[in-house]
């Protein structure tokens, strides 16, 4: 039976990596860190199983990570998915996000090294690495792959660009067998409250709560710059950043099979996880509404009011990734579409 250590169990990745792991019969050993209400939603449904153990750590705390390490020595695999992960929070607490996001993968890098152990270790990269980077493909299409540069432009991206060549270094330097996913976005019913996705579709579901719990006419609908007016009854209208930029969206649980699939290899290597498609934020919005059915109700450019305070002080415009590497190496491919995973979130939430 396999051991493995997932740093950032509690998030959403690392629920869908427990999942992954224990159907595979693995011994998965989740880290969280101490928190003054209870942060373990995504993972409720497997403190019962036997396979599966909660220990307290913080990746910050060097100590806290060599003593993981040295209590777990026969471990096999350790993930490190534990970040400040939000882009926007990266720019109003960038020491933090250095200090989790960057700083926390040299932790348990070094720890590996100190204590001798012989896992394999999974970092997850980013794709926000890139910046306004991309490369051509013949036909004068945008895309980013293992060989773009990187040009980091926010806290975030810095701090996941310092891990990642760190990874590297580790892996020349020392021989860990260190592989780097650098994931494109990927979403699902567990992502956070506060990513524009989760966000656009937990605004729809219960906007059609709303219309449905009074069944509010759909005849009658006015606006005003903040609010939806139906009849004698307001909805505040959802508040956006920038819509105009591309991102290219997967489902988590597909992605974290690419994770695990690059632990399987006998050499680490660093690996893109995409789908190759690239959407911008308005029409993940327009694909949700008409989901909804709410889009012959109101259109989605009268139910947004675009916050100033929402737009981030520098931007990645534009990202769709090109996985051939991993399609070729580790046979991955993502199974869900766009359509797809805007149904499985909506359903979710509604
Ligand atoms: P997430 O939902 O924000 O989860 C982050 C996890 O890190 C949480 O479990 C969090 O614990 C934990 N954490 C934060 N600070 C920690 C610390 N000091 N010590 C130990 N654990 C700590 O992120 P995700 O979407 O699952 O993403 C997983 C990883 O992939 C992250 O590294 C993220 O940056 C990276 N990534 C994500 C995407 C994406 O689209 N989702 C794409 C590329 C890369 P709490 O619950 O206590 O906060
Ligand atoms: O923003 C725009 C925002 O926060 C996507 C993380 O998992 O993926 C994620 O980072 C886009 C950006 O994700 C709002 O400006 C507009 O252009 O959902 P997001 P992200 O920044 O791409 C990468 C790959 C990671 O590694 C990260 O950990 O949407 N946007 N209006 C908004 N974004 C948010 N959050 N909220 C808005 O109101």
């Amino acid at each position: 039976m396999k051991k493995a250590i997932i740093f950032g169990i509690t998030g959403q990745d690392g629920s869908h990596l427990a999942d992954l792991l224990l159907e595979k019969d693995y011994n998965v050993i989740g880290v969280t860190r101490r928190c003054s209400v209870d942060n373990t939603q995504r993972i409720k449904h497997l403190s019962d199983h036997n396979s599966f153990k909660l220990i307290e750590g913080d990746i910050t705390d060097v100590s806290s990570v060599v003593n993981i390490l040295k209590n777990n020595e026969d471990v096999d695999e350790v993930y490190n998915l534990a970040a400040q992960s939000h882009v926007a929070t990266s720019f109003s607490q960038p020491a933090l996000t250095w200090d989790i996001t960057g700083k926390g993968c040299l932790n348990i890098l070094q720890s590996i090294v100190d204590t001798g152990n012989n896992c394999k270790f999974y970092q997850a990269s980013s794709s926000e690495m890139f910046g306004s980077s991309y490369d051509l493909d013949p036909d004068g299409n945008k895309y980013q792959d293992e060989n773009t540069k990187f040009m980091p432009n926010s806290p975030y991206a810095i701090s996941k660009c310092a891990a990642h060549y760190l990874v590297r270094l580790y892996r020349d330097a020392y021989n860990v067998h260190g592989s780097c996913g650098i994931l494109f976005n990927h979403e699902g019913p567990r992502r956070g409250d506060n990513f524009v996705t989760q966000k656009i579709v937990k605004w729809t579901a219960n906007f059609v709560k709303w219309l449905h719990s009074k069944d509010r006419s759909s005849t009658n609908v006015h606006f005003n710059s903040n609010n939806i007016i139906v009849g004698e009854d307001i909805f505040p209208k959802l508040k956006l950043g920038n819509i105009n930029t591309y991102r290219d969206w997967g489902y988590a649980g597909d992605y974290v099979e690419a994770m695990w699939l690059m632990l399987q290899q006998e050499n680490p290597d660093d690996y893109v996880i995409c789908t190759g498609n690239s959407h911008t934020i308005w029409e993940f919005l327009e694909l949700c509404f008409k989901y909804a059915g709410v889009n012959s109700i109101i259109n989605w450019k009268d139910a947004i009011h675009i916050d100033p305070e929402l737009v981030r002080p520098s931007e990645v415009p534009f990202l769709r990734g090109n996985c051939s590497k991993a399609k070729n190496v580790l046979n991955w491919t993502p199974k869900n579409d766009l359509e797809g995973l805007v149904k499985l979130m909506l359903d979710a939430k509604l």
